[in-house]
């Protein structure tokens, strides 16, 4: 098989080819030239040999390996070969076959540059950080949400109690588990109407806009219909677990939900599966790119100082490509440049181990544009769910203040007893 067909350093990429940022580590016996030409051959239109139904106009579509720097390798793709609109194509194009090729000993899809004419055919968030943020009428400081912990086991009324605790104690949003769906101890249907009843005694009773999260992840046609139970109660969010549900549901949830007027709360767990290995899979900057294009309205992006794994570089990437309308190629991040031509930008959720005393650090890295999740953090107070929300909010309004949390801690109690069982300490 003629592989140099799919190399061409002396290319030029036009405005509207689709661009990947390979990271490539050769099987012994290849070189990177080699070994990149094939992974823009089968991604393309090459397989393992040549063929005679191979023509001229048709070899026009090849994907064209046009720059090699170490192992970082960008390949560009002719706009033809995609079907606009549809992401699970494009995936399947480019972050399909080729991380089994046996060319590859490693292959980590590091970034993608979107062309216009495919970023267009996607509608983007519905709401976005502005419509976000006009929903609540908080426009000065991060918002704030909680998981009622224990994951999974507490009844729906249990559920809806302790949310209620949340709510009155000061956080903004109660969100569902990834796990929590409809099982036996916790029905969908009845946690939604309870949750729900709760949300709206608690907005009564302190005067403030009040957010549910409810996790509708199943089946897709399932998911709709858990959508429009949601939109009937009166909810004003899904939570999807996008990355388990796959990308031709999340599409069409975001048709169901702008039809019901329902924002989305994307959650990813899974993503470290592929996303983790610093030489293999996909990482997490493409998966939040194809985010933004489809159109969630909020995604989990990482703390850095929490209990998960969560590099720097990479959440000030994810901040860039959530929050950007533009953004330069930066080697430093390992990102190609973007243009988003007006989508919405994303509301990012950092969430996995935080706690008060880790507040002022996430407001360093994301500033005040984040909804900032705490679970254990709040649950795991001693005196409470209350108090435990209570006591991050407390760490909030101290930070955007400029005041020390040990400082506002000496007249805010909760913020005191959850700062003498945690401290500033970064879980593991
Ligand atoms: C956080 C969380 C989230 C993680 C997901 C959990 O709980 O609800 O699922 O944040 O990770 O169950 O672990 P805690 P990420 O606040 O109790 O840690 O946000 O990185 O996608
Ligand atoms: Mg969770």
């Amino acid at each position: 098989m003629a592989y140099s067909n799919f190399l061409n350093l002396n290319y030029q990429p036009k405005e509207e080819d689709l661009i990947c940022l390979f990271k490539i580590e050769p099987e012994k016996g290849f070189s990177i030239e080699e070994a990149a030409a094939r992974v823009a051959s089968e991604s393309s239109n090459g397989t393992w040999t040549d063929l005679t139904t191979m023509t001229e106009e048709i070899r026009k579509l090849s994907a064209k390996v046009f720059e090699i720097k170490g192992n970082l390798v960008k390949i560009a793709y002719p706009i033809e070969l995609f079907e606009p609109g549809n992401m699970p194509q494009i995936v399947s194009s480019i972050a399909g076959n080729v991380f089994g090729m046996k060319a590859v000993k490693n292959l980590r899809l590091e970034d993608v540059y979107w062309p216009e004419q495919i970023v267009i055919s996607f509608k983007g968030p519905k709401l976005g950080i502005s419509g976000i943020r006009k929903m609540f009428k908080i426009y000065n400081r991060p918002l704030t949400a909680t998981v009622p912990k224990p994951k999974v086991g507490m009844t729906s009324k249990e559920h809806a109690q302790v949310a209620y605790q949340i709510w009155t104690g000061g956080v903004d949003i109660v969100k569902d588990d990834e796990n929590l769906s409809s099982q036996k101890f916790n029905r969908f249907e009845e946690r939604i109407k309870e949750t729900l009843k709760m949300r709206d005694k608690a907005e009564n009773e302190t005067g403030e806009k009040k957010g549910y999260l409810p996790n509708i992840s199943s089946e897709t046609k399932e998911m709709i219909k858990r959508a429009e139970k949601v939109a009937e109660e009166g909810g004003e969010y899904v939570m999807i677990d996008i990355l388990t549900t796959g990308w031709a549901s999340l599409q069409t949830l975001r048709e169901k939900t702008e039809e019901l007027g329902l924002a989305i709360h994307a959650h990813r767990a899974f993503h470290a599966a592929f996303t983790r290995n610093p030489k293999h899979g996909v990482s997490m900057k493409v998966i939040a790119e194809i985010s933004r294009l489809i159109g969630v309205d909020q995604l989990h992006v990482g703390t850095v100082v929490g209990k998960l794994e969560s590099p720097l570089q990479e959440v000030k990437a994810l901040i860039k490509i959530l929050r950007e309308e533009e953004a330069h190629e930066n080697s430093e991040l390992t990102i190609l440049k973007k243009k988003f031509f007006k989508l919405k930008p994303v509301l990012p959720v950092s969430s996995g181990g935080l706690h008060p005393g880790l507040i002022p650090k996430i407001i360093e890295i994301f500033g005040k544009e984040v909804l900032i999740q705490a679970g254990g953090g709040v649950l795991g107070h001693p005196d409470g769910p209350k108090s435990g929300a209570a006591a991050l909010r407390q760490a909030i309004n101290a930070t955007i203040s400029n005041i020390s949390l040990k400082t506002y801690a000496e007249e805010h109690k909760e913020l005191k007893t959850a700062l003498e069982k945690w401290g500033f300490t970064k879980p593991k």
